[in-house]
């Protein structure tokens, strides 16, 4: 068994509870009972005499125990035990190492997941999952995570793995908010493109409309002004007075939606408005800049119970984008089709006559998504 494969083992058995790692040790003993009794192998010598007149004692040594217990998770990985229990289909509502709940016809059911799932489980397992289960006597296992229909994901901004953050949602609403943090477009513009990537649909929605009002208010909402152009729906609201909070419970109708967005926009603040019951935690916002303060720590989905499901999630830093292609990036820019630039693959970006250069110049396509555009386009061509 190699190093890598022996460190995973190792690191499943820290996720399993007391009771299961006691009888998976007592059955390693057992086994090393049992090999110890037939073992053929010459005892080590040491001390006294043998044959040829050399002093040897054989003494026995005895293996660690720890290697009987990978002996028996390695055989296990490649044949399953036919344990008793039964196999059932349920989705993943909230994900930690090494372990998953699984809603399962209307029950959750805590379990782990299955050593070889286990392993991927950044990139494999996320809430809004569709999976296999089987419920044993003592434990619940995840054994096979079905393809996914849609995926958001994005580089782990630490070890760069692909992560993905939800599965299976129908509509990905990204919350911004006016005054506090101030409207950023720049992480829509990359959740506009993960989203599209992922196939599910978009929906930008404009929190804290009542922290604003006038010019301030006009200019914000000025930021928003493309991407109703593009045909995104957009919905302005507030969770503290109540405003669009319908207009986003009809969208999100019979649908499995998720929440994201930076630190203290209000996602959390506005699934409360959607359903007062969910009673999730919120936070304020930290320092000068309207930071939010990361209250939200892990996913979870809820039920709203009329066919409607919906995912918090943790605020984002910052969003980068999986493995994006040069050639790929113009293709989520839809508007600058519009413009229809006569060079064929131009990278719109200091061709001579390029189109989509000049209507930035005069005004006609946002400097604010073309900007995106180049640093985009600067990160994928490092
Ligand atoms: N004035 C005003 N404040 C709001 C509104 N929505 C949320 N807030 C406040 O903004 C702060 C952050 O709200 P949260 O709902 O915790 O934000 P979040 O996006 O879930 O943040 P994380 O969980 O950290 O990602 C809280 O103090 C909320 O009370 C709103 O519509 N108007
Ligand atoms: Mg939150
Ligand atoms: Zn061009």
């Amino acid at each position: 068994m190699d190093l890598k494969k022996r460190q995973s083992l190792l690191a499943y058995v820290n996720t399993l509870e007391s009771n299961e790692r006691n009888k998976l040790y007592k059955r390693a003993n057992e086994l090393r009972k049992r090999h110890m009794a037939h073992s053929t192998k010459p005892r080590e010598r040491r001390g006294g005499f043998d044959d040829e007149g050399d002093s040897v004692v054989t003494v026995r040594r005895t293996p660690p125990l720890e290697e009987f217990v990978l002996k028996i998770l390695e055989q296990e990985e490649a044949e399953p035990a036919v344990e008793p229990g039964i196999t059932l289909r349920g989705v993943i509502v909230a994900v930690s190492k090494g372990r998953a709940e699984v809603w399962v016809d209307g029950e959750t059911l805590d379990c782990v997941l299955a050593p070889d799932i286990m392993k991927r489980q950044q990139t494999d397992v996320t809430v809004g999952d569709d999976v296999i289960v089987h419920r044993g006597e003592a434990t619940s296992t995840v054994r096979q995570v079905l393809p996914r229909r849609t995926a958001l994901s994005r580089p782990d901004p630490d070890s760069g793995v692909q992560r993905a953050i939800v599965a299976n949602v129908d509509v990905v609403v990204i919350v911004v908010s006016v005054g506090t943090p101030p409207l950023h477009p720049r992480i829509v513009d990359r959740f506009l493109i993960a989203v599209e990537r992922g196939g599910a649909k978009p929906v930008l929605a404009v929190n804290k409309l009542d922290l604003l009002e006038g010019p301030e208010l006009a200019e914000e909402l000025a930021k928003i002004k493309p991407y109703e152009k593009i045909g995104v729906p957009i919905v302005r609201c507030s969770a503290q007075a109540g405003s669009g909070v319908d207009q986003l419970r009809m969208l999100l109708h019979g649908k499995t939606g998720v929440f994201v967005g930076h630190s203290g926009v209000g996602k959390s603040s506005l699934l409360n408005a959607l359903r007062p019951e969910l009673q999730l935690k919120t936070g304020g916002v930290s320092d000068g800049y309207g930071r939010g303060r990361h209250t939200t720590t892990s996913s979870s989905m809820l039920d709203l119970g009329d066919g409607t499901r919906l995912i918090d999630t943790p605020g984002v830093r910052a969003f980068g984008l999986w493995k994006i292609r040069r050639e790929e990036l113009p293709w989520y820019f839809p508007e600058f089709e519009t413009v229809q630039c006569k060079f064929r693959d131009c990278a719109h970006l200091r061709e001579p006559g390029c189109a989509v250069r000049e209507a930035v110049d005069r005004g006609e396509l946002s400097p604010i998504r073309y900007e995106t555009y180049l640093g985009l386009l600067d990160s994928v061509s490092e």
